[in-house]
């Protein structure tokens, strides 16, 4: 019987700037940009926020009108990548067997080890705590599907086990969408089958669904239904490519102004490949416009690059292809095709 643990930090954004600034601890975070009278969306909000009904991904300027009152924080990604570095090296050290599916949580192998899982947890707890004075939520269950649940099941500060037993009373009555894998659109067509739970759904015959959703994603879905999941923990991924984009304040219309944005952009590109040790050969810029029609021009050059002066030559290869008849809200430029360099340890021979 495998175990694995699914940890992930409550609140995470928030959790780390009220952790450097104790003026904000207890009190409606919300992080995603200072001014919510501006342009932007909520990256997360503290649960005090939570409570006034503000939520990841809603515009700053109804999480503003739901709480006026909130302290509102710009997204400071290198302090919060920093803090979840620290916590996947800790985890590590549990045990080597460690997914890391995102910045804030994490999956852990620990069925060869000579403990009991809720007391791993309990040291995993203790250990976050004590090196970043963070807490999280941990899921202890028989598989990376119904770990990834479970940690959801008590927040925050939870710590939830599930076992092949609690799969008809634990998991049956919840809602499909806390199945990894099932989201909106999937979530319409179940409802249109009367199917709201993952009960119901377990109580589909195979063969049904397949017919509406496919051989492979009906199959998933049917195994999904039941708890089953016998996928290993990936332990090591490479990126497929690497990419930077802004969203203007206010929409522009000025092509000097797009292509010095997206020389910038291309300076950050340039920069984040060289940190990750990658090339990269195919170079997409993408356009989002007023009303949000996104367009995107793709250049593959001959040589993998991490030159930013390459990159910048490319873009603006791209930019050229584009008709920018209406104001422009976002540029984004991506490397893809990525390769890693090799690295030679001494004197680089
Ligand atoms: P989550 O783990 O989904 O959220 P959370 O950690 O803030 O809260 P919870 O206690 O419910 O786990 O996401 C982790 C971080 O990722 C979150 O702090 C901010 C960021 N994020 C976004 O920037 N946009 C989003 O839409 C979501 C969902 C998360
Ligand atoms: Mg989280």
């Amino acid at each position: 019987m495998r175990r694995i643990l699914h940890i992930d930090m409550d609140a995470f954004f928030a959790a780390v700037e009220q952790k450097r600034n104790s003026e904000l601890i207890g009190k409606p975070l919300v992080i995603g940009g200072r001014d919510p009278t501006q342009r932007g969306v909520v990256s997360t909000a503290s649960y005090e926020a939570r409570k006034f009904g503000i939520h990841s991904a809603m515009p700053l300027r109804t999480a503003y009108k739901l709480c006026p009152h909130a302290v509102f924080l710009p997204v400071d990604y290198e302090e919060y990548s920093r803090v979840s570095e620290t916590i996947k090296l800790l985890l590590r050290e549990f045990s080597p067997i460690m997914e890391d599916v995102g910045i804030d949580e994490a999956f852990l192998d620990i069925s060869q080890i000579d403990k009991s899982a809720e007391e791993i947890a309990k040291e995993i707890k203790a250990k976050i705590l004590e090196e970043t004075g963070l807490t999280c939520s941990i899921g202890i269950a028989p598989n990376k599907l119904l770990a990834k649940i479970a940690s959801d099941m008590q927040k925050p500060n939870g710590l939830t086990i599930i076992t092949e037993d609690d799969i008809e009373s634990r998991i049956w009555p919840l809602p499909v969408r806390k199945l990894w894998g099932v989201g909106p659109k999937t979530e319409t067509y179940l409802k249109e089958m009367s199917i709201e739970t993952i009960g119901k759904l377990a109580a589909v015959p195979l063969d049904t669904l397949i017919e509406r959703f496919g051989e492979s994603y009906g199959r998933y879905l049917c195994e999904a239904s039941k708890g089953i999941d016998e996928s290993p923990l990936v332990t090591h991924r490479e990126p497929k490519s690497t990419s930077r984009e802004i969203t203007f304040q206010t929409d522009i219309s000025n092509w000097q102004d797009i292509a010095r944005t997206l020389a910038e952009l291309t300076r950050e590109v340039a920069n984040d490949l060289k940190q990750a040790g990658c090339k990269g050969r195919t170079i997409t810029v993408k356009i989002r416009f007023s009303d949000f029609e996104t367009h995107t021009r793709a250049k593959t050059i001959e040589k993998p690059t991490n030159s930013a002066d390459e990159i910048r030559t490319a873009a603006f290869d791209c930019l050229k292809r584009f008709a920018l008849k209406k104001k422009v809200r976002l540029v984004g430029v991506r490397v893809g095709g990525l390769e890693k360099l090799k690295v030679y340890i001494g004197n680089n021979l």
